[in-house]
């Protein structure tokens, strides 16, 4: 839920009362909106949030490096101090202390080195700790996946690395031969070595790890 816009809904309530006949409608509808409007402008005051996370791609090798992009904005009337957290699962993997004027926004990039990580599915987790009297609290979290995979393994049968590199994987990368990040068909999943074009590198290196698997 984002809070600003129950202000709005809660503002638009204000006309219809008026048009109505019923006074006691009136009455009812024209207060209940002010208080409401009232609470929720008393509690949008002291408000933070992460305003984008931004993933270039949701499946990464192991031992590869993916850039995770934040921005984080202050979206109430003071400034604020809070802390920033970003999780893989339960794994914190970066922090920081954020100090914003009102209105402002901050960029961070983290990359992350999935060398020492277990190959699987990470719900990615990118948290603005509430700073004192906050109560909007639904635009603190942002989450997302990405799927951490064995060289190479890029697909399976239901669309997702299945821990082996067959044909399946060779064909997915090689069909987009030569499709660059400008054109429709481009999946960045298969440009897995991330230069925004998928070509006989991309093909090539999971060609070299055919026939790989789990065990
Ligand atoms: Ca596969
Ligand atoms: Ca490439």
């Amino acid at each position: 839920m984002n809070c600003q816009k129950w202000l709005a809904l809660f503002l638009i309530l204000l006309p219809v009362g008026l048009s109505s006949v019923f006074a006691y409608q009136y009455f009812f509808i024209t207060e209940a909106s002010k208080f409401s409007a009232g609470l929720v402008i008393k509690h949008s005051l002291h408000d933070v949030a992460v305003t984008g996370m931004i993933k270039p791609k949701s499946v990464i090798f192991q031992n590869f490096t993916l850039d995770i992009n934040f921005t984080v904005t202050n979206v109430g009337i003071y400034p604020e101090t809070y802390n920033f957290t970003f999780k893989a699962n339960s794994t914190e993997l970066f922090f920081s202390g954020i100090e914003q004027m009102a209105g402002d926004s901050a960029n961070m990039t983290f990359s992350w080195n999935t060398t020492s990580f277990a190959k699987g599915n990470y719900t990615l987790n990118a948290y603005a700790e509430p700073v004192p009297e906050e109560s909007c609290l639904s635009d603190n979290t942002q989450i997302s996946w990405v799927i951490v995979s064995r060289m190479g393994d890029v697909t399976g049968p239901n669309g997702y690395p299945d821990g082996k590199v067959d044909m399946r994987d060779i064909g997915s990368v090689a069909r987009l031969f030569f499709v660059s990040h400008s054109d429709q068909m481009y999946n960045p999943d298969f440009d897995v070595i991330y230069d925004g074009i998928i070509n006989m590198k991309d093909v090539g290196l999971v060609a070299r790890h055919f026939g790989e698997m789990e065990g």
